[in-house]
């Protein structure tokens, strides 16, 4: 059984599905069925470089991260539909952005971990009771497909540790609901390099040491597992084990907030002012919610035939005004229809991303003649 303090909790873990890959089916929905493959390329050779990751049809063929992207493309080399994409991570970042405002807006702690994977104490939102925490989860994960399109997998359990290796358990699309009085089942018979923290050098030496499962851990003599592993690391080791974890969820600020939208048109000139607005306005309240100000602000922008761009100017004085954001915005855009970059071009979708956050206690904007004259 359990430590009491570890089963007050409820923790749900979400991890996106093959996010980066999942991006690009959303952008261009024509790839959906199609094994899809992103490349970091180190740009010696055409093939030079590592697969970043792969959506689930590829890897079906034996597509995983980290592979060279010569293997990816040797196994494939016979499914005509396979497409091989560069990483756009700008993209990938403003994606992430809008996932992570829809589970803040929502839910009072929420500690983003990575780019496609948050965890959120929800103890009080569901008054400890994981029935109602399964339902939470559940209204998460529409929220997420509704608004962004994609689809990701939640785990929920009484720490960080069970609700990441709930998550983990399902994918892609799942939800894993893990009360306390199941820990113990889920744990005992798994491999001990699914456990979080065993690499592949750890379970090299747990095998050799007759330790296969996360079960085999949890009942091994702690005076040897500190002889081998270390006095901190072995002790430690045992205790996840066991799925005991007493790590809070700790609720990061985002270093940046964007918003992007598909055009109504497609757009071959900056005609799309009016359509900016929603997007500043929610900037602005996220700004003002987090009582903070940007430095930065910059416009994403996607056109038919090229991949995410963006452009970005840093202001003097640091704002959390929307018509002043909207202002910035929509010069960086006239710029942009200005220059060649856009010649027989046209933007299929635009955002707006603020970064350089402050603390927000600076001078409160509206005093700058030019822009307030901007404004109206
Ligand atoms: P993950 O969440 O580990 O992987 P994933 O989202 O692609 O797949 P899933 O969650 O369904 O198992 O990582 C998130 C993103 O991080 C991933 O889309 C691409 C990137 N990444 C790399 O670039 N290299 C890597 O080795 C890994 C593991 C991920
Ligand atoms: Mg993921």
């Amino acid at each position: 059984m359990l430590p009491q303090a570890t089963s007050e909790k409820i923790v749900l873990s979400i991890d996106i599905d093959y996010f980066f890959a999942q991006c690009e089916e959303v952008r261009t929905p024509e790839l959906v069925g199609r094994p899809i493959v992103i490349c970091v390329y180190s740009g010696r050779t055409d093939e030079s470089g590592v697969v970043s990751t792969a959506n689930y049809i590829a890897r079906g063929f034996g597509i995983k991260s980290g592979i060279p992207i010569a293997n990816a493309k040797r196994i494939l080399k016979n499914v005509l539909q396979a497409v091989f994409l560069p990483l756009d991570l700008d993209y990938y970042e403003a994606v992430s952005d809008g996932v992570m405002q829809i589970l803040r807006s929502g839910h009072p702690v929420v500690e983003k971990v990575s780019i496609d994977e948050a965890f959120l104490d929800i103890t009080s939102e569901c008054s400890r009771d994981y029935e109602t925490a399964r339902g939470l989860a559940n209204r998460i994960k529409l929220e997420i497909k509704e608004r962004t399109s994609l689809t990701c997998s939640l785990g929920i359990a009484p720490n960080k540790l069970l609700a990441k290796m709930a998550s983990d358990s399902h994918k892609p699309d799942g939800l894993t609901v893990l009360p306390p009085d199941k820990v113990k089942t889920f744990l005992e018979n798994m491999p001990v390099r699914k456990l979080i923290g065993v690499g592949p050098k750890i379970e090299t030496k747990m095998n050799s040491l007759g330790i296969n499962t996360i079960g085999d851990l949890a009942s091994f003599d702690e005076s040897k597992l500190s002889s081998e592993f270390g006095k901190n690391m072995g002790p430690r080791l045992k205790l996840l084990a066991q799925g005991i974890d007493e790590e809070p969820v700790k609720e990061r600020s985002a270093e940046q907030y964007s918003r992007i939208i598909t055009l109504k048109a497609d757009a071959d000139s900056f005609s799309f002012r009016e359509e900016l607005k929603p997007l500043t306005e929610d900037l602005s309240s996220r700004l003002k919610d987090a009582g903070r100000k940007c430095r930065t602000i910059g416009i994403i922008y996607i056109t038919s035939t090229i991949r995410l761009r963006n452009r970005s100017r840093t202001i003097d004085r640091p704002t959390y005004s929307s018509g002043e954001i909207l202002c910035h915005a929509s010069s960086l855009f006239e710029e942009l229809f200005a220059s060649k970059e856009m010649v027989n071009l046209k933007i299929r979708r635009v955002g707006i991303r603020v970064s350089g956050l402050s603390s927000g206690d600076e001078r409160e904007p509206g005093s700058s003649g030019q822009l307030s004259d901007y404004f109206g």
